[in-house]
């Protein structure tokens, strides 16, 4: 036994450094994720799921890149087909310039789990690499490179795509599960109203009446189709509680009492300004500091309810994580979007751990293209093993050294446990076995 390795209750302590580094790191880099939030689909949605090299570069957040070192119009880009598109964003970011970036960096990862040229002048060996995957075995093997074992969608009862699926008698993949989301009925009630009248539900502008009622029937139809883990909804920086608003009365009259009906955590994502740039269209959106208050708001006058929160905002990260302390039914997940990067994860995953212990979900992937899940994850881990090490050196530093098994139980809770045990999802069999 190395002096490194004190035998001890509970396994081996890691008293020494570079030994408790290496065994963190490899513990972070198997560890199963549950993927609380993305936009992919299962494959029984067809078409909405994307993959391939193309779909991975024509990613928004690589097209909004794109447009800063590439002499293209907005006007010009659109009218490209997604392979032009792909090929200039290929030749501007990854052959012209260095892929530095993170979204950047990340189609280099995902290449190189295939065995692929990271360094390519054109896309012709990564095209057809992905034409000649079979789906189903594809999914399966980024799933495992990506150590995903459970993925969460994105799904829009108003969408027509989705429904034919939902409506159909099939189910789909065990794999995915869905999350009821709600930015058109609580950002767009005019145009959700509209839409709820067209499908004989007696809703008015004005929430009044019958309203609420018809809503929640609306939402129990979909939510006995689809299953959600629970309902989300992403809001503006400018989001308050209470308002003199349609959002706020569809939010008190409708979502909060579902939510308590159906024991389903309500997701608040707060911090977005939508169409900052609506030449860039999907990448178009931006970043606005938020009120947090707003939020504490909410989860205390619905103890009852569960809620999970992730703000866009770095400035916004240390006052959620001390909201979190007040209020038990608030649970932070994540580093969303234009905070996904190393240096801010890292940063945010710190202070909630200063803050919160392990109480927290470390991450999503935000994935919207299936082979994200390989890089978004990859990079995660990386940095949030770094984090945990820090973590516990300084626990060992303060007179308290950790095992594996312990690391084990910390890395599970916070990529799996704490977000299944928040929405009364099973433990995974196999630790279920182990119990
Ligand atoms: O609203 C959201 O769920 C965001 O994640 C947006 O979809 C955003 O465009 C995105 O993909 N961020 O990663
Ligand atoms: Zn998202």
């Amino acid at each position: 036994m190395t002096s490194s390795v004190i035998e001890s209750r509970g396994g081996p302590r890691l008293t020494e450094r570079e030994e408790l580094r290496r065994q963190v790191s490899e513990v972070v880099g198997a560890a199963p994720v549950f993927d609380m939030h993305t936009h992919l689909f299962a494959p029984e949605f067809g078409g909405l799921n994307l993959s391939g090299i193309d779909e991975l570069l024509t990613y928004h957040y690589l097209v909004a890149e794109t447009f800063r070192s590439a002499e293209v119009s907005y006007e010009s880009f659109w009218r490209m087909s997604k392979s032009e598109q792909a090929d200039l964003v290929w030749r501007t970011l990854f052959v012209e310039h260095t892929p530095v970036s993170e979204a950047a960096r990340g189609v280099v990862t995902v290449l190189d789990s295939f065995g692929l040229d990271t360094a390519a002048e054109d896309l012709k060996e990564a095209r057809a690499f992905f034409r000649e995957q079979d789906a189903a075995s594809h999914l399966g093997r980024v799933l495992e490179l990506a150590g995903v074992s459970d993925v969460v969608m994105t799904n829009d009862p108003f969408d027509a795509r989705e429904a034919r699926v939902w409506e159909g008698d099939g189910g789909i993949d065990r794999r995915f599960h869905a999350a009821l989301r709600m930015d058109g009925l609580l950002n767009d009630w005019e145009g959700s109203a509209a839409a709820l009248q067209a499908r004989g539900y007696e809703v008015d502008r004005g929430v009044s009446g019958k309203t609420a009622g018809e809503v929640r029937r609306f939402l129990d139809v979909w939510i006995e189709r689809m299953r959600p883990l629970y309902m989300a909804v992403s809001l503006p920086d400018d989001f308050e509680h209470p308002a003199a608003d349609a959002r706020d009365r569809v939010i008190r009259e409708v979502v909060l009492p579902t939510a308590r009906a159906h024991h389903l955590p309500f997701a608040l994502m707060v911090g977005v300004r939508r169409g900052v740039n609506p030449a860039l269209r999907a990448a178009g959106d931006g970043v606005g500091r938020a009120s947090v208050r707003a939020v504490e708001r909410l989860c205390a006058e619905n103890a009852g309810v569960r809620f999970l929160a992730t703000f866009l905002s770095r400035e916004n990260q240390h006052e959620l994580c001390v909201s979190a302390r007040k209020f038990p039914n608030l649970l932070p997940f994540g580093c969303w979007w234009f905070l996904n990067n190393p240096s801010i994860i890292k940063e945010i995953t710190r202070e909630r751990l200063e803050l919160l212990g392990t109480s927290f979900v470390a991450q999503h992937s935000d994935a919207r293209v299936l082979e994200q899940l390989i890089y978004k994850w990859k990079h995660s881990r990386r940095c949030l093993a770094d984090v945990l090490a820090d973590s516990y050196e300084r626990l060992l530093e303060s007179g308290r050294a950790v095992t594996r098994a312990e690391v084990e139980r910390d890395a599970a809770r916070l990529f799996d446990g704490n977000f299944r045990a928040w929405v009364g999802q099973a433990p995974p069999a196999e630790s279920r076995s182990n119990r």
